[in-house]
């Protein structure tokens, strides 16, 4: 039987090695509203803020909004915002109640009470992690979709908001109105150059509202980048049942994270921002170096162990890393491919980030599932797998585990495995990737290489004219068909160093 709820009035009551809050709640008021309450937000940057909070600086308190579903609010809110950070190595477990959310807005059921909550004075950073696809974007050129689904709606309707774009754009008019000052815009999402990719398409869109706010709004907002890292697996109830025996109470809120925790960001902000770097945060002038290597060695790696290891049957990262090929394959891949792409500062030991990087990959302690890694794989491929590719192509270096990994994808969102099992393929674009599939694949693995490669909204214009990449994606294709992924990883990848 579930016992009671995690909440204020049991903190003192939790078992003495749970860290909580050091500070009373009730002196916290609210700086910044984040929007997409999800778990990273509550492993990472609520973390930062926690600290900061504890260390004196109590009007940095933050109230979150989700922009699609209640689930997050009804696991916060009847725990007054109160929720379990746990760490998870396989050096053992450590547990931290943040007490930096004081609440949970969800927007669909009250579209205009966020937007008065983002107009009010004393917010002066909103934050994101709303995912690749919250952008509204063409992930190949980074500029706004205008015939975007949720911005055509939110045009029509704005007052009833349903994109992050249309809130916050709404929410700035309200401002300007009301001669109230801007506000700070920081994405916190997997994106490169986040900081110019927000602001691009936030006055492209604004653009089409009214020209004169797109113009206050460039000059009235800040939307710095920032590189985020942390492992932060979706929570399960196992892992709820696991810290429910621990703490003695249930917590539904609670996240599961590993140790490492990394953010770098630009210190480019409107109206200041909380200390972060006394909390272990990093500013910086340039973040984009920061996020190549993080986006090209991590997640080009995840993305790549994803795909491969779904259809090689593993469930989980930790699984594949534990099939020695696999575990060859990526730091071979990481030393190969994705590290020769970037131009890595004489003083930063590569060498020693990428064994972190397989270090990290293989902590069992964190149940994180190839199949939410592969979610949205045509939001996400783009800044993982094509930027290094084109650097590799233009400089006629190696591609032959990129485009295996194409190849990979490609049979994931084909959303039938090699067992002819189904895939639920989440991706926003899985229907139009799944009609390439039953349209090209029976006319053999180049028609099918070829109309991937053609598919502009990934690939953008250029790689369809690789003379090299399109017969190398349709010779894997034959391969994977012939021998399944498991075969021909253990065959191709198997003695690498
Ligand atoms: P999550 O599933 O817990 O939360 C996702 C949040 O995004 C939810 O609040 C959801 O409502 C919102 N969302 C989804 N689609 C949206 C849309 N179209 N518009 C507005 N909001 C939308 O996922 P999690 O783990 O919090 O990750 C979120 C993002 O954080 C990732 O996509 C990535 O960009 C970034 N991130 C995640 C890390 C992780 O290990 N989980 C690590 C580093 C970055
Ligand atoms: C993962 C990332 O789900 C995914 O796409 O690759 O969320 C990854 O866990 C983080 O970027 C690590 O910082």
């Amino acid at each position: 039987m579930s016992q009671e709820r995690l909440n204020n009035s049991i903190l003192e009551n939790l078992p003495p090695e749970v860290i909580k809050p050091a500070y009373d709640r009730n002196e916290v008021t609210p700086g910044i509203v984040h929007l997409g309450i999800g778990a990273f937000h509550r492993a990472h940057q609520a973390w930062y803020t926690e600290n900061r909070i504890a260390a004196g600086e109590k009007d940095w308190g933050i109230i979150g909004a989700s922009l699609r579903s209640p689930g997050v609010r009804d696991q916060l809110v009847p725990q007054n915002g109160l929720y379990s950070l746990v760490e998870k190595s396989n050096a053992g477990t450590k547990v931290q109640i943040i007490g930096a959310v004081s609440d949970v807005f969800v927007a669909p059921e009250s579209p205009s009470q966020l937007l008065e909550l983002l107009a009010r004075e004393e917010i002066r950073i909103v934050s994101l992690t709303i995912t690749e696809k919250g952008y509204c974007h063409d992930p190949a050129s980074g500029n706004l979709n205008p015939k975007h689904p949720d911005v055509v709606q939110d045009l029509e309707n704005p007052e009833q908001p349903k994109s992050a774009l249309g809130f916050i754009v709404g929410a700035l008019k309200l401002r300007k109105e009301r001669g109230l000052p801007g506000f700070t815009v920081l994405s916190c999402d997997n994106l490169p150059s986040n900081g110019k990719l927000l602001g691009r398409v936030l006055v492209q869109y604004a653009k089409l509202v009214d020209a004169e706010l797109a113009a206050w709004i460039a000059q009235n907002t800040t939307t710095p980048a920032t590189m985020v890292d942390r492992i932060v697996p979706a929570t399960t109830d196992a892992d709820r049942d696991e810290l429910e025996a621990l703490m003695g109470c249930r917590d539904e809120a609670a996240v599961m994270a590993e140790p490492f925790s990394q953010w770098v960001v630009e210190d480019n902000f409107l109206r200041g921002r909380p200390e972060w770097d006394k909390a272990g945060a990093t500013f910086v002038d340039d973040v984009e170096v920061y996020e190549l290597i993080k986006l090209r060695l991590l997640n080009g790696s995840h993305s790549m162990l994803a795909y491969s290891g779904y259809l090689a049957g593993f469930e989980t990262v930790a699984d594949v890393m534990a099939e020695p090929a696999f575990n060859k394959l990526a730091l071979h891949f990481m030393k190969t491919e994705a590290t020769t792409s970037i131009d890595v500062p004489a003083d930063f030991d590569v060498a020693a980030y990428q064994a972190e990087l397989i270090e990290r990959f293989e902590n069992r302690a964190l149940r994180h599932r190839t199949w939410q890694i592969a979610m949205d794989g045509s939001q996400k491929i783009p800044q993982r797998w094509l930027g290094t590719l084109r650097h590799q192509l233009d400089k006629n270096g190696p591609i032959e585990v990129l485009s295996f990994a194409l190849a990979n994808w490609i049979r994931y969102v084909s959303a039938v495995d090699e067992s002819g099992n189904a895939i639920e393929v989440s991706d926003p674009l899985a229907a139009e990737l799944k009609a390439l599939c039953d349209r090209y694949k029976p006319e053999g693995a180049k028609a099918l290489a070829e109309a991937f490669l053609a598919f502009t909204p990934v690939f953008g214009e250029d790689l369809r004219n690789s003379e090299r990449l399109l017969p190398a994606v349709a010779d894997w294709l034959e391969k994977l068909a012939e021998r399944g992924t498991l075969a021909c990883v253990q065959s191709s990848f198997g003695t690498v160093e």
